[in-house]
Parts: structure tokens; C-alpha cells; sequence
């Protein structure tokens, strides 16, 4: 059964793991600020089996979730699969039984109906409980220090939405979580809502609206009056699903729409602006500046997931494919659908942008991501899924304009980085960025710990790992204050 497929997606740097485990104290270099005093989690899809279909994608892994726990200058690690519906069925059964990246139609009898979801997509803590979150599934519950599985929660019904969100952003006001489902009532439906639920789990807003149309909506935005959600054109359809074509295409037929919903008010206070077909997806923080609005994304001209192929046959094209961060700006004193303008801010290729949580939905001055740099050499072989080697960890100040970067070396890739102030109350950027660098030549990952505004003198601190972890997706610092005792 363990005969995984010998394509691309499962070989090389791209192998499966599937390692669960523990270690105390991991070996250090340097020295890891003594007062950090919190958790990192974050998540990678990990295929338990081999897959039902060779062409398997990379998002349809199951959820392995890491935890890194920082106390007393030391570092804990462990790392547990995401116990969802579909991993317990599959265990008993001993193989997989669902199928394609969102698409029952290819699963075995025996699960129709089941809940699909995988939870790879990010974790958070919030109300005392790690929420393990995928997009196509409601949320999934985690101790957050044990890594125990608890089960999928529909927040004792008060979520309506069957869908939940894997990008939520607290707003720094009210530390609500505040989130949003797409497909909510069901599979390519155009159902969608905007959710809050309170620094008690409490479910208190739940406002449903129809999406312009059917896509991934990936991410999403606040600002302090508004839920901002960017439908760009990676679409699909029933018939997507029936022909077994992955279940997204790339369509440039249509164009971008960005919908702009008050958080206090309904769909009819909704107002959607329009722009020319374009790809964003993760969202780096938007915020209000008189009646305008501003939402900071990387945005590419084309297309850029090669496994989500052009819905007119169009070959993949990884120049266009290349994001660049971006301000989109709409003005809710203008009467007509336009955008305001459009902005670019760096000239770097970039993705999985991250700002200081705590200016999340307001005016802000310093944003995190990563490159790619061409230029450097690179030995790491076929690095990750997109194609894109992501070897450089950046930061751009807004305001100034200044930009600062750390190269992760020639065999080297890094993963998505997280903010961590360095005290309660310290300045907007004064603080640590954590981030997993996978060396694709050793096999091992280091958690590296860089000062936020110093990147260029490089880590201060390497947790050093004996493995290599996946390419992951997204994760979280969580303060020792939010944790169980
Ligand atoms: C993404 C990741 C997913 C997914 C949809 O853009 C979009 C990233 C890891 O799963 O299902
Ligand atoms: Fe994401």
C-alpha cells in the first residue's frame, strides 16, 4: 500500500514524512531570547497514504501540525497529525479512500457524505483551543500544548457556515477572530458569510452574502469597519469535477471583483469595485485612509499555481506568474465600480506576506515576506510545489521605503515567517521574525529567530532540527498568557 506515486509531488525534496514525535530541548546555536515565552504552530500537508490518484496534489496532504514550544530560552518540539473524520476513516481502513483535492466524486462509497477536510492549511490559537483550519471544512479542534485531536466544532451551533476560514485575522481592538466561509451551503455554491467569534469562542456575528462568483477565496482582509474579500479567477464548476480535472482552473475571462462588506451591517450595505483579470491570493493587511481604502497583496499578472492549469489550455507562465506586492485602492466616496488605483510597492518576487499581527485592519508601517531571488545560486534541486524558490526572508518599510533581506544560503528554501513582538507593548516591528529554512542538500530544517528590523545580520538563534519538515503552510505565535497551564 506504502507505494506513493513516482511523480514530482511525492519524490525528492517533495517525499512524504509522516513523522509524529517529541524532542526536548532541540540543539541550539546562538541564543534564544529568554524572554520568549509562547508557542509557534504551524501546519504542512503530509499524506498519511499513498493517494487514490497518481496526480495527487500537494494541497490534499493530510495535516501535520508542529509546535514549537519557546520557554526559558529553550525549545521544544512536536509534531502530530491533524486527527480529522477523513484521517481516522482512512487508519482503520489502511489506505486512502477519498480522493481528489476537492472532489467527492472520486471518493470510495464507503465515505460518501464524510467531511473531506485535512486541516493543512494553518493553526491558530484562540479562546484556549488550537483551531486547526482548512478552507473546505468546518474548524478542527487541538489541545494547544498536547497536540491532542478534538474534533470538528460548529461552535455549538451558532457557525452556520459548513465551511470555515484558513486565514483569520484577530482584530487588535476587540480580539475577535475574525473569519469568513465560502461555499458555505455547499460545494461550488457562491454562498458565503463573514463570521466574528469573541476571546470567549463565542460565536457573534455571522452575516451571509453571495460572492460575485465561484472561487477560491483563499484569504481575506479587515480593516476597523470593514470585512474585504478579493474574488480573482481560479474557478471550477460541476463539470471540472465530473471530467477529474483539478478542481480549480485559472480563467482570464473574467476579471477581479473586491467586495467591501461593513462588519456591523448586510449584504445590501455591501459594495463590490471591479479591476481587469489579475491572480492574488494571500493578503498582507488593508486599512482605511479617509473613504479610502487601501489592501496590500502580492499580485501576479497571470497565473501562479501551475497545478491549477489555465481553463483555456493557455501554457503556464512563470514571468507572469511572478507576484509583486501590490496596493489596490478603492474609494467608497466614488460612485462608480472602478478601482482608485492600483500601487506597487517592492520590485521583489514575493509571497506569504505577514505584517505584526497587531496592527492587523489598520494604518501600519512594516511588512514581512518572502522572496524569491533569481540571482542567487541554488543547489536544492526541485524545492517546492509552485516552482518558486522562496530563499530569501524580507522586510519593506512602508513608510520609508526601505527594504532589508536575509538569503537563506544555496541550498536552502524558507517557509512562511511569523512576527513576535519582543515585549507587550513594544513598538510596531520591535521584535523577532521565526521561521522554519529547510536545507534541501543536509535534509534538516532549522527554526531560525531574526530580529525583525535586522534581518541582513541573520539569525541570532537556530533551533536545529535532525529532520527536515515539508514545506508547510501557515502558522501563528501564540503568547504563553493565551496558553492552558
Ligand atoms: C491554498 C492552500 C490550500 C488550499 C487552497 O493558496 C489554497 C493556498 C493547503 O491547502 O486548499
Ligand atoms: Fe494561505
Amino acid at each position: 500500500m506504502s507505494h506513493y506515486p513516482k511523480t514530482r509531488g511525492f519524490t525528492g525534496t517533495l517525499r512524504p514524512i509522516r513523522l509524529e514525535g517529541d524532542i526536548r530541548d532541540v540543539e541550539l546555536e546562538g541564543e534564544v531570547p529568554s524572554q520568549l515565552d509562547g508557542t509557534f504552530h504551524r501546519v504542512h500537508p503530509d499524506a498519511q497514504f499513498a493517494p487514490k490518484f497518481e496526480d495527487d496534489q500537494f494541497f490534499n496532504g493530510d495535516g501535520m501540525v508542529t509546535m514549537f514550544r519557546v520557554h526559558n530560552g529553550t525549545i521544544d518540539f512536536k509534531q502530530r497529525y491533524v486527527q480529522t473524520d477523513k484521517w481516522k476513516l482512512e487508519r482503520e481502513a489502511g489506505r486512502s479512500l477519498f480522493g481528489q483535492y476537492r472532489n467527492p466524486l472520486t471518493d470510495d462509497e464507503s465515505v460518501k457524505g464524510r467531511i473531506r477536510g485535512t486541516a493543512n492549511t494553518n493553526v491558530m490559537v484562540h479562546a484556549g483551543q488550537l483551531y486547526a483550519m482548512k478552507e473546505d471544512s468546518p474548524c478542527f479542534l487541538m489541545d494547544p500544548l498536547t497536540l491532542e485531536s478534538k474534533g470538528y466544532t460548529d461552535f455549538n451551533g451558532a457557525l452556520k457556515s459548513q465551511t470555515f476560514c484558513a486565514h483569520p485575522k484577530i482584530d487588535p481592538k476587540t480580539g475577535n477572530f475574525c473569519g469568513f466561509g465560502y461555499a458555505t451551503k455547499g460545494l461550488l455554491t457562491t454562498d458565503m458569510t463573514y463570521f466574528e467569534i469573541d476571546p470567549q469562542g463565542q460565536v457573534v456575528t455571522e452575516i451571509p452574502f453571495q460572492n460575485k462568483y465561484y472561487c477560491m477565496m483563499h484569504d481575506f482582509a479587515i480593516t476597523e469597519d470593514h470585512a474585504i474579500f478579493h474574488t480573482i479567477p481560479i474557478v471550477s464548476s460541476w463539470g471540472r469535477l465530473e471530467a477529474r480535472l483539478p478542481h480549480f482552473g485559472f480563467d482570464t475571462s473574467l476579471p477581479v471583483w473586491l467586495g467591501i462588506l461593513p462588519r456591523n451591517g448586510t449584504e445590501k450595505d455591501m459594495r463590490w469595485f471591479t479591476a481587469p483579470t489579475s491572480f492574488a491570493s494571500h493578503v498582507m493587511n488593508a486599512f482605511q485612509d479617509g473613504s479610502k481604502i487601501h489592501f496590500d497583496v502580492p499580485e501576479a499578472k497571470g497565473n501562479v499555481f501551475p497545478f491549477f492549469p489555465d481553463v483555456h489550455g493557455a501554457p503556464f507562465d512563470p514571468i507572469a506568474g511572478g507576484p509583486f506586492l501590490t496596493r489596490w485602492t478603492v474609494d467608497m466616496a466614488s460612485k462608480g465600480d472602478q478601482f482608485h488605483g492600483k500601487q506597487k510597492l517592492s520590485d521583489w518576487i514575493d509571497e506569504f506576506p505577514r505584517i505584526d499581527d497587531r496592527y492587523a485592519g489598520m494604518p501600519y508601517r512594516h511588512g514581512w515576506m518572502l522572496v524569491m531571488d533569481p540571482d542567487m545560486p541554488f543547489e536544492g534541486g526541485n524545492g517546492r510545489m509552485s516552482g518558486f524558490v522562496m530563499n530569501k526572508i524580507a522586510h519593506v518599510d512602508l513608510q520609508t521605503g526601505k527594504q532589508d533581506a536575509w538569503w537563506a544560503g544555496p541550498q536552502s528554501i524558507c517557509q512562511e515567517p511569523c512576527f513576535i513582538p519582543r515585549h507587550k507593548g513594544s513598538a510596531e516591528g520591535d521584535g523577532y521574525l521565526i521561521a522554519l529554512v529547510d536545507n534541501l542538500v543536509t535534509n534538516y530544517s532549522d527554526l531560525v529567530i531574526l530580529d525583525a528590523l535586522k534581518l541582513s545580520e541573520g539569525p541570532i538563534a537556530r533551533a536545529k532540527l535532525p529532520i527536515r519538515l515539508r514545506s508547510g503552510l501557515h502558522g501563528n505565535w501564540a503568547d504563553a498568557s493565551q496558553l492552558p497551564n
